[in-house]
């Protein structure tokens, strides 16, 4: 396995993807190009909602997504501007996003990569100016090259055939945090630059944690096992926070250790709430690589087999210990 890259804090993400392509031997550069693509939209995405406020696009946008919820007209935006992004950047021949039913098809049937986005998650926290984020993970397509792609092939793919996975968070600076399998990196954007530059290398969930982070007003909704285990939360002592933006509970998870579930609540949510491809899938490929667990319905999330792109399934994801634990309680 080729080690971990290394390159000094201050670095630039397009050096750091310069020095990356220098470890894989045979690449040929298009998955380079497609995460500077990505970095691209991530900018243009980060100027439209640090304005938000002053342009008519925080409340509704009349129309329902593929779950029957309301979309934010920012959600629209970042899926339009990520598809744009995309098309143009040429590098995948099609984008599975929470915002559109079917699959986006880019017309580019050379390209060799199929990606799985939620463009704007956590978008019922717009309008309150709380971090909200973008979630996505690249995978290598199934068909063959020069064919129109297929869901059953290229877009049903388990999460451990990810070959890139990350997420952009909106948060009181924009961060662009991912992996290709050699540890997890994170990149702080310097807006007066333009400019992401290595602020938080090689990432690691720490060993132990002691937050927890559900929406504890299902409490009576979760099974007992999930009302035992947060009754063991509290006795224990651990805190409480809650953003109710995936994004921004993982990476709180991630920085300062801790646990985040999104259990079953039967009636409402009987599979949970967080979609398995462009949700679940790419933060537990990042949890994994830097030395945490995601589980769903008992199973490593990235082992599930997928049926439906837009699947929910349970979600527990954290450091080790903390996961573990749960574990313990949810078996
Ligand atoms: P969304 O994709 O419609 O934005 O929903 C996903 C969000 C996650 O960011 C967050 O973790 C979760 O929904 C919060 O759900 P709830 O309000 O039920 O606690
Ligand atoms: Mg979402």
């Amino acid at each position: 396995k080729i080690k971990a890259l290394s390159a000094p804090v201050g670095t630039t993400l397009d050096r750091w993807i310069d020095l990356n392509q220098d470890q894989f031997p045979y690449a040929t550069g298009e998955l380079s190009r497609l995460l500077r693509d990505i970095g691209l939209a991530a900018k243009i995405l980060g100027r439209e909602i640090n304005r938000a406020g002053l342009g008519d696009i925080t409340g509704m946008a009349g129309s329902e997504n593929v779950q029957g919820e309301d979309q934010k007209m920012l959600d629209i935006v970042g899926h339009i501007r990520f598809v744009r992004a995309l098309k143009m950047g040429g590098q995948v021949c099609c984008i599975v996003s929470e915002e559109k039913e079917e699959l986006v098809l880019t017309g580019k049937n050379d390209a060799k990569y199929v990606i799985a986005m939620d463009p704007l998650d956590g978008s019922s926290n717009i309008e309150v100016n709380v971090p909200i984020g973008t979630v996505f993970g690249i995978y290598r397509r199934k068909t063959e090259i020069g064919t129109p792609p297929e869901v059953a092939k290229d877009a049903l793919q388990k999460g451990v055939e990810q070959i890139a996975g990350g997420y952009v968070l909106f948060g009181s600076s924009t961060m662009l945090v991912y992996t290709t399998g050699y540890g997890v990196n994170g990149f702080t954007y310097d807006p007066s630059l333009g400019e992401f530059y290595l602020s938080h290398p090689k990432m690691r969930f720490p060993a132990e944690g002691n937050i927890y982070s559900i929406n504890e007003s299902h409490y009576f909704k979760y099974g007992e096992a999930v009302q035992h285990y947060l009754n063991h939360c509290k006795r224990e002592g651990y805190t409480a926070r809650y953003i109710g933006s995936l994004v921004a509970d993982f990476h709180r998870s991630l920085i300062k250790g801790g646990i985040y579930l999104y259990p079953a609540t039967p009636g409402v949510y009987p599979d949970g709430k967080l979609r398995l491809l462009y949700e679940c899938n790419p933060l537990a490929f990042i949890a994994e690589q830097a030395g945490g667990l995601a589980y769903g319905n008992g199973q490593r999330i990235m082992e599930i087999a997928p049926v439906n792109m837009h699947q929910r399934v349970p979600l527990i994801i954290g450091s080790e210990r903390m996961v573990e634990e749960a574990m313990r309680f949810l078996k």
